[in-house]
């Protein structure tokens, strides 16, 4: 009786599955100087050298569960040294990010403030509001602002509503986050057609943009051994190009990152941090160009 089961199961065993290593290119598709620990410095000295006249407002949109917040959380590991756990992040079809919510810190982050928003859905009725992108481009939403998916804020509300908002309340640039992912099986038509939507109104106030695709470790299994791979992987590559196309972004405003969230994510390593980090460092730029066009053009 015991007997067959047990052959069953003996036959049934099987290893678990080992994907083939995914390809690297010879040379790298993006040009960096040598990954080590004085790059990893020279780009926080970079990014901390930008002093904006005030602290300017970068804004994470993206499809529910890109990785807006753990974005935000492992910059946050970056500029701390230590893993940070400050935006709530979860796996699920809703968005985990409901409220207007804004993070900064006293080094990396110190003249700028990252601010994460609600997710995209595919469902019109769902999620971040379209029509919400311009008030929160103009600098009209407050800090704390629990987003309503099916209606967008007014001037009715008394608590959120900024009546009168500067130039230094506006938003000063946009990161689009994508799954890295999802370029390879393909994004849902709907989220292409909510973000670019979000697209035209950016395009329209000349708001600078960039683009993160996260989970680098997930498309490619030749980072997740070894982060250094990442500009030589083909897949990271070839997701940069789809996202390139799909958005309409130019490849060097697109950075294939690995936040800190998978179960190896304990210790901040340079390795880890280097994308995140050139990442940072155009958006902060980008960020404090727009900022001085603007100064210059009055
Ligand atoms: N392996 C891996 N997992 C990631 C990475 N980034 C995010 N995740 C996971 O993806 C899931 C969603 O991440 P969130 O940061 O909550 O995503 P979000 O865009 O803020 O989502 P909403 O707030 O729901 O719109 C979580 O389970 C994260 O742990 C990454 O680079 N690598
Ligand atoms: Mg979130």
């Amino acid at each position: 009786m015991g007997n067959s089961s047990s052959s069953d199961s003996d036959s049934d065993y099987s290893p678990a599955y080992v994907p083939p290593p995914s390809p690297l290119t010879s040379n790298p598709w993006r040009t960096t100087p040598e990954w080590n620990k004085e790059f990893e410095s020279s780009l926080r000295k970079d990014i901390k050298a930008i002093e904006p006249p005030f602290k300017p407002n970068i804004v994470l949109v993206g499809p529910v569960g890109a990785g807006k917040s753990s974005y935000i959380n492992a910059t946050l590991s970056v500029a701390k040294g230590h893993k940070v756990d400050m935006a709530y992040t979860e796996s699920g079809s809703k968005s985990c990010t409901t409220s207007y919510d804004r993070y900064t810190d006293k080094t990396l982050l110190q003249n700028f403030r990252l601010i994460d928003c609600m997710g995209l859905e595919q469902s019109t009725e769902e999620g971040f509001n379209v029509a919400d992108m311009v008030s929160l481009l103009k600098g009209h939403i407050k800090n704390g602002y629990q987003f309503n998916p099916r209606s967008p804020i007014s001037s009715e509300n008394k608590d959120h509503w900024h009546v009168n908002p500067t130039f230094e309340d506006h938003i000063h640039c946009v990161v689009f986050v994508v799954d890295a992912n999802v370029m390879h099986i393909g994004i849902p038509p709907a989220y292409v057609g909510k973000i670019r939507q979000i697209q035209d109104a950016v395009k329209r106030l000349r708001v600078p943009r960039v683009l993160i695709l996260t989970k680098a470790d997930e498309l490619c299994y030749t980072v997740r051994d070894d982060n250094t791979n990442m500009f030589r992987s083909v897949k990271v590559k070839e997701a940069v190009k789809t996202a390139s196309e799909v958005f309409r972004i130019p490849e060097a405003s697109i950075h294939p990152v690995t936040n800190y969230e998978d179960a190896d994510a304990i210790e901040i390593s340079w390795k880890r941090n280097i994308p995140l980090l050139i990442a940072l460092r155009q958006i902060t730029q980008y960020t404090n160009d727009r900022i001085e066009a603007l100064n210059d053009s009055d």
